[in-house]
């Protein structure tokens, strides 16, 4: 069915759009964008010409060492609780959107609660949606009136959590935003409201600028909707920009405003210069079960995010969470090939993170505890995977993350000369090891195996 235009479009949230584009497009930008294709031979060192365009070192530090992150879809659809897509995929017109900003009211919201639900699961940093393709702020913009503070909770929860990480102080967060926005009347109804493609531009520019300036120092910013290789019918033509974003004008605000944080575009294709992270999405790199993931790697840090069940936004329907092995062994394959783990939940309309999703992420908490060591501040492994394993490593430690178990032995090529033990991570029981040829085996009794992970170290 194609998208009905609704004609009552503009509304009493329409968006503020004073002020000129260039006025607030005042960052540090130096060079001009390249736009790659696919077979271009391009390499880390290509996005990191212009010191302006990328984060300090001290932040891709940080970020690929934490490992572990908390992603949270929260907005107006959980109350309809479907899915965050809701608002096209039942073709909802914007004014009966609307009507969910006067029943939102999340009175059990508490951010100390969600932090400490992060905490206990080992996450590091947490990624918050400040606007979704809805459209609606989820926190106190001054270039909007359709925004969480006009709701009947009346409260920025995204404040409210930044000052929750700020109390504890070693998890950091990080925005997602939008940049397709359904309900934006420079976005998506030029024709009707006489707006120009400037003008959605200044807003969105201008929420960045908010997120950088007032909530303290962010992990990152986390870009979604710009999805250039996907063809657009009539049912999704209202996805489609009217311009260009002016990533470089935008990358250049961020990492001038926020030097430490990265910087994240799913947009599905080789990075832009300017991009810390390459994001692969429900997804491991070199996997494409989701369909749009045909990019390869290009040598940038990389994060991959997924859903804890099926849906990123709150679905009541969903049966489908995860279980504890099945989110070790995410987090262990994304740490094999070097890329951070951002593990999705999608809080109730009530303001909770679904207990049974809470539970889940405190069993993977339980296995870091023990096995932190093999996660955390690791990179790529260099021993081989195998059917049974993946690794990786930090300096001369060797982490065998042993997955599927399939006999008493694990049959390793690649491993470093230099390592001539083995013992399992979790209480340093020894385990016998010898070479053979270009192989070497490793004796792992099944009875050792942890039916989550087996860390096994090499040295
Ligand atoms: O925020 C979460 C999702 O809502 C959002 N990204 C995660 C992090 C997301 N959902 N889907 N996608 C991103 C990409 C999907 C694109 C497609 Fe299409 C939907 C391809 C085909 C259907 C866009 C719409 C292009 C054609 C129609």
């Amino acid at each position: 069915m194609p998208a009905a235009v609704p004609q009552n479009t503009i509304c009493k949230f329409g968006a503020s759009t004073s002020g000129r584009t260039s006025a607030i497009l005042n960052s540090s930008f130096r060079q001009p964008p390249t736009h790659l294709d696919d077979n271009q031979d391009i390499n880390a060192e290509h996005f990191r010409k212009d010191l302006s365009m990328q984060a300090s070192e001290r932040g891709l530090k940080w970020f690929q060492d934490v490992r572990f992150g908390m992603f949270i879809h929260w907005g107006l659809y959980a109350i309809l609780g479907i899915e965050e897509w809701v608002m096209h995929t039942r073709r909802i017109p914007v004014p009966e959107y609307e009507m969910l900003v006067g029943q939102f009211n999340p009175t059990k919201f508490n951010a100390d609660e969600w932090v400490s639900i992060a905490a206990d699961a080992g996450q590091k940093y947490m990624v918050i949606t400040s606007r979704h393709h809805d459209g609606f702020s989820m926190y106190d913009t001054a270039l909007s009136e359709y925004k969480v503070t006009n709701t009947p909770f009346g409260r920025d929860p995204i404040r409210e959590l930044a000052d929750a990480v700020a109390r504890r102080g070693d998890i950091k967060l990080g925005f997602y935003s939008s940049l397709l926005d359904w309900h934006h009347p420079a976005y998506r109804f030029r024709q009707e409201s006489g707006l120009a493609w400037s003008d959605y531009l200044e807003f969105l520019h201008g929420q960045v600028r908010e997120l950088c300036t007032n909530y303290g120092e962010i992990a990152c910013m986390w870009f979604d909707g710009d999805w250039p290789h996907h063809k657009l019918d009539e049912s999704n033509m209202h996805f489609l920009p009217g311009g260009s974003f002016e990533y470089e004008q935008l990358y250049g605000m961020i990492h001038t405003l926020q030097p430490d944080a990265v910087v994240i575009n799913n947009r599905h294709e080789a990075p832009l210069p300017g991009e810390d992270i390459q994001g692969f999405e429900q997804d491991l790199p070199g996997m494409n079960t989701a369909g749009f993931n045909t990019t390869q790697s290009y040598g940038l840090p990389v994060e991959v995010c997924t859903t804890i069940n099926d849906h990123w936004g709150y679905s009541s329907a969903d049966r489908n969470t995860k279980l504890p092995r099945r989110l070790v062994e995410l987090l262990a394959r994304s740490a094999s090939v070097g890329a951070n783990y951002l593990l999705n939940v999608g809080p109730t309309a009530e303001g909770q993170i679904v207990p049974l999703h809470a539970a889940r992420l405190r069993s993977v908490g339980a296995w870091l505890r023990v096995n932190g060591e093999s996660i955390y501040g690791t990179r790529a492994g260099v021993i081989a995977p195998t059917a049974a394993s993946v690794s990786t490593h930090a300096g001369s430690m060797h982490y065998v993350h042993v997955l599927n178990p399939i006999s008493d032995e694990l049959v390793l090529t690649g491993v470093p000369e230099t390592v001539s033990s083995a013992r399992l991570l979790r209480d340093d029981t020894p385990l016998e090891l010898y070479r053979r040829g270009a192989e070497t085996v490793v004796a792992l009794p099944f009875e050792l195996c942890d039916p989550l992970d087996t860390v096994v170290v090499l040295a």
